[in-house]
């Protein structure tokens, strides 16, 4: 049996079900309320001392890490294969598969962090609360940034190198999507999977002009990846706590902010 323990709109959260969805493997969802600090409970630390999701659990072992995990699950589940067969293909893949990790993803949490998150925690909970939450948080350095943007918002540097990332990271996109449909090349893979979520959260927060205004070949590959039957399943409707669009909401305001640090760089 596979069980997932996720939350609904975690970026990593996403990038596990849409490899199991491209899988077509049947899975038993166990909902994880960041907000409300369960990742932090002794039960869950268990599964994933860092205190993050995703965690999947095959048949009772866990294992951790998105990257980690698509890749067993690939290896633990042969069809339809999500590497590609040559090992110049795997090895193309994994450069893409290793962008989260080298950046992105922490520059992901920074923007949405200043574009809805802190106003959203903010607005849900009192400072002293706030305060426990951050103690609370394994990872000391990951609460110092959530500190430093709830008090100064998009002015603080770390924000601007994100949005810096996010756009150095696009335009890699955009030239590696001149060699084929695909990012390892001509086969859908891991590769993708990996930035999706980089592009569909951007897109919930209102900054698709970092694509849709100058990179065509990345706005085209965006919606094929939306058109296969996965997004839906990954992204949208996985119930029984499916997405919220609250970011939408939130986010609109942020594009300005994005905008003219772009203008500046
Ligand atoms: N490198 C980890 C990152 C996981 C991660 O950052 N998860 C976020 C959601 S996308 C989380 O659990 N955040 C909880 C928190 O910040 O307290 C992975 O790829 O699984």
């Amino acid at each position: 049996m596979l069980e997932l323990y996720h939350n609904n709109i975690s970026v990593c959260s996403q990038k596990v079900r849409h490899a199991l969805a491209e899988k077509g493997l049947d899975w038993v969802g166990r909902h994880v309320m960041l907000i409300d600090g369960e990742q932090t409970a002794p039960d869950y630390l268990k599964l994933n001392p860092r205190a993050l999701v995703p965690t999947l659990v095959h048949d009772g072992v866990p294992v951790i890490e998105s990257t980690v995990i698509n890749e067993y699950l690939d290896d633990a589940f042969a069809a339809p294969p999500l590497k590609p067969a040559d090992a110049r293909g795997r090895a193309r893949m994994r450069l893409w598969t290793k962008v989260p990790d080298e950046g992105i993803h922490v520059a992901c949490a920074s923007v949405s962090f200043a574009a809805a998150f802190a106003r959203q925690l903010q607005s849900e909970f009192t400072p002293d609360a706030l305060e426990e939450r951050l103690a609370s948080m394994p990872d000391r350095a990951r609460a110092g940034r959530q500190r430093a943007i709830m008090e100064h918002g998009f002015d603080v540097p770390f924000v601007k190198e994100a949005i810096l990332l996010f756009d150095k990271t696009y335009q890699a996109m955009e030239e590696a999507l001149g060699d084929g449909p695909w990012l390892a090349g001509q086969g859908f893979s891991l590769a993708d999977i990996a930035l999706t979520p980089y592009l569909d959260r951007l897109n919930r927060l209102g900054l698709s002009p970092m694509w849709t205004r100058t990179r065509p070949r990345l706005a085209d590959w965006f919606a094929r990846i939306r058109a296969r039957p996965s997004y839906d399943r990954a992204y949208t409707s996985f119930g029984p706590v499916d997405y919220d669009d609250l970011l939408i909401e939130r986010g609109e305001s942020a594009w300005p902010q994005v905008e003219a640090v772009l203008a500046q760089a």
